[in-house]
């Protein structure tokens, strides 16, 4: 079977084992932090960074984009990637805008509310809750409203993108921020539908069990 190397309370180990869950694919979790010296870890992930990944065929890598992507190729079932070419570069891109600028503002308020205080002795910075809540979290909303038209980010069906931006909102949930609705209708509906789905109810499940050890 296949192993996610990492801790599912990240966001981007969580967005692979979203990926699985949807797919119907199934993997274990070895618990490993960002930067650990397991050997097999470090051979998958050399910058240490998680999630890292153990095919079933014992092939060794890492990076959630790599990781689902790799999924697509192995098992294309449920696929993840709308087959147009247009609107594939459109999820890609969204993936890739969930991933950097979305997440710098996301992980920024779940380092301060959640994990800081829960896994590394921190003590919440309310200046700098401020300045996030304030200055980093609304552009990004406003851009991510801004590309909604329908269910989903791109095209008729689940994709990547969701699954990235979902996996970021969902950060943002543990954080004890909820999404304006007055703000942004179209997000906090797409987010609505994002956590009614079995996949993403069995991923709280498991990360309610890390949180309230
Ligand atoms: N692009 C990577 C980002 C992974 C990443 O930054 N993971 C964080 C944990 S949420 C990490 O391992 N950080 C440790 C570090 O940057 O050294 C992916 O999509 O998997």
């Amino acid at each position: 079977m296949a192993t996610i190397l990492g801790v599912p309370a990240s966001p981007f180990v969580r967005k692979a084992m979203l990926a699985h869950l949807i797919k119907g694919i199934p993997f274990e979790i070895k618990m490993v932090p960002p930067g650990s010296d397991d050997e097999t870890f470090r051979q998958a992930s050399p910058l240490g960074k998680i999630p890292a990944y153990q095919s079933d065929q014992g092939t060794l890598f890492s990076d959630s984009s790599v990781i689902i992507a790799y999924l697509e190729k192995s098992q294309p079932s449920t696929p993840l990637y709308p087959n147009d070419a247009e609107n594939f570069a459109k999820a890609l891109w969204l993936e890739e805008y969930a991933d950097t600028k979305m997440a710098e503002a996301t992980n920024a308020l779940y380092f301060q509310r959640v994990v800081g205080p829960a896994f590394f002795e921190h003590t919440t910075d309310e200046a700098r809750v401020t300045e996030i809540l304030n200055q980093l979290i609304p552009p990004v909303l406003n851009f991510l409203e801004d590309k909604l038209s329908a269910q989903y980010f791109v095209g008729d069906e689940l994709s990547v993108a969701d699954i990235a931006v979902g996996s970021n909102l969902m950060s943002l949930t543990r954080a004890n921020y909820e999404i304006d609705q007055t703000q942004w209708p179209k997000l906090a509906e797409f987010y609505r539908q994002f956590l009614a789905l079995d996949a993403v109810k069995q991923q709280l499940a498991t990360e309610d069990k890390i949180f309230n050890r």
